[in-house]
């Protein structure tokens, strides 16, 4: 916000352009704690995009090779890099980060520093570049692409010493420089333990701690692509939510202490949940493969995740303000088989069925309090569709409540709400009560403590008309961007 925007509107309201001299319009609320990056909340609003884990492990049916693998093994039969990205698309994820190279070292792209590369395989016979198909087909289709790019690399002879850290560092710049813009990079913190090494086979602790230069790899990702966010246990912009079974804390902050916490070395339970009050803005990211394994194996065929399971991990991750990363893994023909295809497309038609209806729409908005008398914080901006528009209250409220007025009855089970982030997490406990005309009393539909870029509360089917968000504790005046309100026809557990 422009900062001088107050003041020009205190000028046009002396000499009588915009209202009267008490509608001089109170400055935006000033933010709380650690607040996002202009990429972080770009990022945040984007919610959902896939994991592809595809490798030479997709021919030997492993999950980590050992990085002795012959480049040879390396071999798709019918590779198609649009059916993979309009698959990723046609599931309504928002962008893709692939495997550039996993702990095998193996990499999917001609690397000018490695013979252990796609240019030794049969892959199009030998000319062929994975990384380029995938990124120029998500480009084409219009969904962000992202890299991920193993530290750990069982393949590479000097492992463990600092040639390997310059080889790393080389192979980012490739990756950065030469596939046009990635939204996201992933640097995985399994890091070292026994590997091939140039044929050494041997065990290779590192000290996971300063081994990487952390600081000089992220400002490689800081000087060649300024808004990519740099995923791993330890942020900086994004963090490991600390499991990989497709949830976020039930609380779960954006903000955390990160301390001396490094890639491979952070406590599981904060990550989790982060810290409320935490001095880094530094949000969850949940990773789940939608099969048991993160690369394809003909045997977990029948293991592919329901359409009503991945529902349940969207509102365990994004419906606790995390975002998403669902891994797709492309077969041996180097397509997403059709089992995969049909639970996505599957999970895609509830997710329309409950969220494509924003019943909030058809209510008049009120709220206890409203930061001024113009327009600018007003409880209308809650249900434009705009989350750069918010309501707020005047500095000292720290409690507040909105309240739904409908003609109709209402059936709903669904509610949302977003904070307006750029702000900070301020929110620290809200309430939902739905207006129960027999008992002439309001009665509770459920509650959250953390909210952040957005938050679902499920609850039982109610059918009302009047609902009540109760903002019940904030460590600053409240700022929410958005409201919904949902009937999801699949029943909650
Ligand atoms: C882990 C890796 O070891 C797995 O193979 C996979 O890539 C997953 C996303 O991260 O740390
Ligand atoms: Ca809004």
């Amino acid at each position: 916000m422009n900062a001088s925007l107050p003041k020009i509107l205190l000028v046009l309201s002396l000499i009588g352009v915009v209202g009267s001299a008490s509608a001089v319009p109170e400055p935006s609320p000033a933010r709380f704690g650690a607040t996002p990056t202009a990429s972080q909340v770009e990022w945040q609003n984007m919610q959902m995009y896939a994991f592809v884990h595809f490798t030479i492990n997709t021919f030997t049916d492993k999950e980590w090779g050992f990085g002795d693998e012959s480049p040879e093994m390396f071999n798709p039969t019918d590779f198609d890099a649009h059916q993979i990205v309009q698959t990723i698309k046609d599931a309504g994820l928002k962008g893709l980060v692939l495997t550039a190279k996993h702990h095998d070292g193996f990499c999917l792209w001609p690397s000018a520093y490695t013979e252990h590369d796609i240019s030794n395989s049969p892959f199009r016979d030998g000319e062929g570049d994975l990384v380029r198909e995938i990124s120029d087909a998500c480009r084409e289709a219009g969904i962000k692409f992202g890299v991920y790019l193993s530290p750990w690399d069982r393949n590479h002879a000097k492992y463990g010493e600092s040639e390997y850290i310059d080889y790393y560092r080389n192979q980012l710049r490739e990756l950065l420089t030469n596939y046009g813009p990635i939204f996201e990079i992933w640097f995985d913190g399994a890091n070292g333990g026994d590997g091939w090494y140039g044929g050494a086979n041997e065990t290779r602790k590192i000290d996971r701690s300063t081994y990487y230069d952390w600081e000089n790899t992220w400002s490689i990702v800081r000087e060649l692509q300024p808004n990519a966010i740099i995923f791993s246990d330890a942020g900086p912009d994004a963090r490991w939510i600390g499991n990989e079974q497709g949830y976020a804390g039930e609380t779960s902050w954006a903000t955390i202490n990160v301390g001396d916490s490094t890639p491979g070395n952070a406590d599981t339970k904060q990550l989790e949940n982060g810290d409320r009050f935490g001095s880094d803005w530094i949000p969850g990211e949940v990773d789940v493969s939608i099969r048991p394994g993160w690369f394809y194996h003909a045997k977990e065929d029948a293991e592919v995740k329901t359409p009503e399971r991945l529902l349940e991990i969207y509102y365990d991750s994004i419906g606790r303000g995390a975002n998403l990363i669902l891994n797709i893994a492309p077969d041996r023909r180097g397509r997403v088989a059709d089992i995969d295809v049909q639970s996505l497309l599957g999970w895609k038609a509830l997710l329309d069925a409950t969220f494509s209806k924003n019943l909030a729409l058809s209510a008049s908005v009120s709220a206890s309090d409203t930061r001024d008398v113009t327009q600018r914080f007003a409880a209308s901006n809650l249900l434009d569709g705009d989350r750069s528009t918010y309501w707020s209250t005047q500095d000292e409220t720290k409690q507040a409540s909105i309240e739904l007025s409908f003609d109709e009855m209402q059936r709903f089970n669904v509610v949302e709400i977003a904070e307006y982030i750029p702000l900070g997490q301020r929110i620290g406990s809200l309430r939902v009560s739905y207006w129960n005309e027999e008992e002439d009393a309001w009665l509770d539909f459920g509650s959250a403590q953390s909210i952040g870029a957005q938050r679902l509360i499920k609850g039982a089917l109610t059918t009302t008309k009047k609902v009540k968000l109760t903002v019940e504790d904030s460590a600053a005046c409240p700022a929410v961007s958005e409201i919904g309100i949902y009937f999801s026809p699949v029943e909650f557990k």
